[in-house]
Formats: C-alpha cells, structure tokens, sequence
C-alpha cells in the first residue's frame, strides 16, 4: 500500500498537484489482499470503446483522480468521509484497447476482487456499457439488487445501430438477465429525444420507474429522491451516475451532452441523502470526458464531488447505523 500523504504526514495533507495520482489523495494498492479491513475501493474503468458518439471517457478515471480534491469536513453533514470511512485507490482494471469483451471481463474481475474483500466498490467510467460488469459482479454477490440510475438516457435500449452491448444498452441487459430488479430500478433525469416509445413501453412492462427530468422540475428534488429510496426500499442497492444528467453547462464533458439537465447541487445533495438511506453495495460514475486535465477541467472537478458526496452519505448511514 502507497500513502500518498506519507510525506505531508505533517501537515495532514499534501497539495493537489503533487504526488501519486490516487483518488483524492487516498492510499493505492493493485493488491487484493490489501484491501483487507478497506470500506470503499476506488476502481478505474477507462474505456469507451462502445460509445455511439464522442469517444473519450477513457481518459476520465485519471482526470477525476487528478481533479482537486480538498480534504476535511463535509461543511452540510459534519463529517470527514475519509475520516470515518477507510476508503483506498485500487487502481485500474486492466482494459485492452479495441476489445471490448475482454475490457468487460477485466473490470468485472476487478470489481469482484473488491466485493469479495467485504469493501464497496466505487468505479470510475468510461462509458456506460460498463454497468454491464460493474453489477453483473455486484449480483453475483449480493444477489438481484435494486438501482438508481441518474441519466439523460434510459440506456435499455434492445439495440443501437443494431449494436446489442453498447454505453445504450447495459440496463436492459442487466434487467433480462435477473441482476437487476426492474421493481426497484428508478431512472432520474431522463430527457431530450431517446429512446423511443417502444422502448419506454418495454420499461413500464417490467416495472421499472422513470422519474423525467420534468418529473424532477415539478416534484422538487427532495420529492423525487425521496420516491426514488422508497422504490428502491431494503435491500442491496446499486448507484449509477451518468454525468449526462447534469446540465451541459455544468458538465459539458460528455458522450451525448443533453441540454435541460440537473444543477450540481441537486445532484450532489441527491447523491449523498441516498447513499445515506440506501444499502449501497456499489457505485459508478460514468460519461466524463475530461477537456483540461487537472483542476481547471469542471467536468472532472464536479465528478469528483459526486463521489466525496457519495462517500459522505455511506459515512453518514454507517454512523447512524452504529449509533
Ligand atoms: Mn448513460
């Protein structure tokens, strides 16, 4: 296990600029019998070989570890999730360029490596199709588990360019094949003009929810995260974040930028109240396309801050829990 912080052990933090890059500054180990004792375990997916539009998500999960990542206090929850919570970086799978198959195996193989450690897997994308790995690993554990799934798309489309496993496609798959239970599946954010009716005809079928991104306008957002966790109730539960549900304008890195989204901080309260109330077993983070590597690129700042609000709520539920 590397220490980022080792040298500024002093100070108790380090500049953002410097050291190994690791998610905000957390330890980083490759090795899974390190993980140990771990709570959260960062993994980078970095890949964006089956998107349908602008590639360059592959180069996401170093941009959000190179974004800047302040430590302390969450000042609205009042707590430090890094703090209360032993969260490490485990790096990258090991993806292969241009096979998309075997880049899904290696994340799924990577993400089951921290599941079967007792930590809760948080994976930074690449494109969406890797939801398929990511929860398919999490069922395979925890059995069919419940979703939220913030996004401009519905992603369960049967096909794209008559494409069947695409960044378009993963929740459909995922619904088909039992991981995920279309009865506490909740999209958040959906707008714009795809997919078709046919496909939300599909949806309802199954059961699953559809909160649109006029159903979030209308409701407030405390109303609809608040349908969203009584949908998804007990029981394991699955948090995928395409940054596309944010407007454009505060995300404009991404594959298929939709504009009429969600403002950063109704996603960032949203994130936190449900990784407070929800069993979360997993989380990703998928879509960024970082345009100015380092801290002045917003996309990659604002997913940073998905994920320390994430971790935040785990904390804030693991602290209610015990007390
Ligand atoms: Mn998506």
């Amino acid at each position: 296990m590397i220490d980022p912080l080792a040298r500024w052990a002093a100070e108790g933090e380090k500049p953002d600029y410097t050291g190994l890059l690791s998610f905000a500054g957390r330890p980083y180990t490759e090795d899974p019998a390190e993980l140990a004792g771990v709570d959260v375990a960062i993994v980078g997916a970095a890949t964006d070989d089956l998107v349908s539009d602008r590639p360059g998500t592959r180069f996401g999960p170093r941009a959000i570890r190179a974004a800047s990542c302040p430590p302390g206090r969450h000042l609205a929850a009042g707590l430090d999730a890094f703090a209360a919570l032993n969260v490490v970086d485990f790096g990258d799978a090991p993806v292969i360029p241009a096979d998309p198959l075997a880049t899904h195996a290696a994340i799924g193989r990577t993400v089951g490596e921290v599941l079967d450690a007792g930590a809760i897997p948080v994976i930074l994308g690449g494109d969406h199709s890797i939801a398929e790995p990511d929860i398919l690993a999490v069922a395979a554990r925890h059995g069919p588990v419940g979703l939220v799934h913030f996004d401009a798309h519905a992603d369960t489309a049967g096909e794209v360019l008559g494409v069947t496993r695409s960044h378009g496609t993963p929740m459909r798959r995922l619904v088909e094949c039992g991981a995920v239970d279309p009865a506490r599946y909740v999209q958040i954010g959906l707008r714009g003009y795809w997919p078709d009716e046919a496909v939300f005809a599909w949806q309802r079928e199954q059961g699953i929810t559809s909160l649109f991104m006029h159903d979030v306008t209308e409701l407030g957002i405390d109303e609809a995260v608040g349908r969203a966790s009584g949908i998804v109730g007990t029981g394991p539960a699955f948090l995928s974040i395409d940054i596309d549900v944010l407007d454009p304008s505060v995300a404009p890195g991404t594959g298929t930028p939709e504009p009429g989204g969600m403002g950063s901080a109704e996603l960032l309260w949203a994130v936190r109240m449900l990784a407070s109330e929800l069993e979360i077993v997993g989380a990703e983070l998928v879509e960024v396309i970082p345009t100015a590597v380092g801290s002045a690129d917003i996309t990659a700042l604002i997913a940073d801050r998905i994920v320390r609000e994430l971790l935040t709520g785990i904390a804030l539920r693991r602290e209610a829990l015990e007390s």
